[in-house]
């Protein structure tokens, strides 16, 4: 199985675990295993105000799925149905034993998220795609027996493609894509299947006249310079033609998210810099959503108009919602305006920080190797 260049392909498994959190509390309490299970954030403001955060599939036969608000599957659910408050303790003990088991089949791991892990299994099965399907159904049912938990696996040469895969084999599936069709896979895929592709861009993508994967990967990345930059699009384009060599490397858990921004004016005025920060916390709590982490601490780091940079910080008590972490962000400015009378900000961040580990090994070189 040789490609033009004569490098033999790398051969790649995508792994993600089916409707995580709720199958967990499934395995915990077995007379849930036929009814709906829906695995909630709760805000804390009423009896069902907050987020779905993980519902098993009878649960979305009914219309369920993560990121609805509770009061909606509520109405969507018969009475039986099971709605349990989010247990991510347990949900991190389940994931760190699959990324052990997966470690035992791969030459190198990512752990991409609480529930996936991409794996390099090249070396593991001497390029051979017949080897890796068996890998595969050998990891599904270990998997089942040792844990309890049923999953789905892509394979393809490249990372993006075995993602791709798994997501459109799910649940409890595989699926193999071998190199020589890794063009006809791609090509009738809608372009929100490619990882990073979302609404507005699609939509934007339309426009153009370009719905699939295969029109995606003929375009010339110019095409898109004014839609999403040429950086961004020659990575489009390369992604959708299945094209991406990108090399797994072992990652451990993520120790800090932040984002800082410069306001428009120096200013002391706490209302205008929350306005001007809004956006960020929103993609930082996006971000921790898509790896499944959760802070325990948020921080604010800001740099005065004479350059001095301050900090502070504290720890997020109970489930972290865009309205705790905006109210905790006022408070912090607020005694720190009130602290220094006479300052006026000229940059502000958002600093999230002491995340629960999502899985995989948390050793001293996972921290130095990968996260300078
Ligand atoms: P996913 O793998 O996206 O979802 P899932 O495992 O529940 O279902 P699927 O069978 O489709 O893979 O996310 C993994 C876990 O992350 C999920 O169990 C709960 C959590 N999660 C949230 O809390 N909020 C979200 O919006 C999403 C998408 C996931
Ligand atoms: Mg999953
Ligand atoms: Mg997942």
């Amino acid at each position: 199985m040789e490609s033009e260049g004569g490098v033999a392909p790398r051969v790649v498994a995508f792994v993600d675990l089916d409707y995580f959190f709720a199958q967990v509390e499934e395995i915990q309490r077995p007379d849930l295993r036929d009814k709906p299970v829906v695995v909630c954030v709760y805000s804390g403001r009423g009896p069902t105000s907050g987020v779905v955060s993980s519902a098993n599939y009878v649960a979305r036969s009914y219309g369920v799925r993560a990121g609805i608000p509770i009061s909606r599957a509520v109405r969507l659910l018969p009475p039986t149905s099971a709605f349990l408050p989010v247990r991510m303790q347990l949900y991190s003990e389940f994931s760190s034993r699959v990324m052990t088991l997966l470690r035992e089949y791969s030459d190198r791991l990512r752990v991409e998220s609480i529930d996936e892990a991409s794996m390099d299994i090249t070396g593991r099965v001497g390029g051979d795609y017949v080897r890796a399907e068996t890998l595969a159904r050998e990891i599904k049912e270990r998997m089942r027996q040792e844990l309890g938990l049923k999953c789905t696996i892509g394979i393809a040469p490249n990372r993006t493609v075995a993602k791709i895969a798994a997501d459109l084999s799910k649940p409890d599936g595989m699926k193999v894509v071998i190199p020589s069709q890794v063009r006809s896979f791609l090509s009738p895929l809608d372009v929100e299947k490619l990882p990073g592709v979302g609404r507005k861009l699609a939509k934007a993508l339309e426009g153009l006249g370009v719905r699939t994967l295969g029109q995606l990967a003929r375009l010339q990345p110019e095409a898109l310079e004014e839609v999403v930059g040429l950086k961004r699009a020659s990575y489009l384009v390369r992604a959708a033609a299945g094209n991406l060599d990108e090399i797994i490397s072992e990652r451990g858990p993520r120790k800090q998210l932040s984002r800082i921004i410069t306001l428009k004016m120096d200013t002391r005025d706490v209302d205008e810099i929350l306005e001007q920060l809004k956006p960020s916390l929103g993609q930082l709590i996006e971000k921790m959503r898509e790896g499944m982490t959760m802070a325990r601490n948020i921080g604010i780091y800001v740099v005065t108009e004479d350059l001095q940079p301050i900090t502070r910080q504290r720890t997020i008590s109970g489930p972290i919602s865009s309205d705790t972490c905006y109210e905790a962000i006022r408070r912090m400015l607020t005694e720190l305006v009130a602290d220094k009378p006479t300052i006026r900000i000229r940059r502000a961040g958002i600093r999230f920080s002491g995340f629960i580990a999502a899985g995989g090994q948390q050793t001293l070189t996972d921290f130095t190797a990968d996260n300078p």
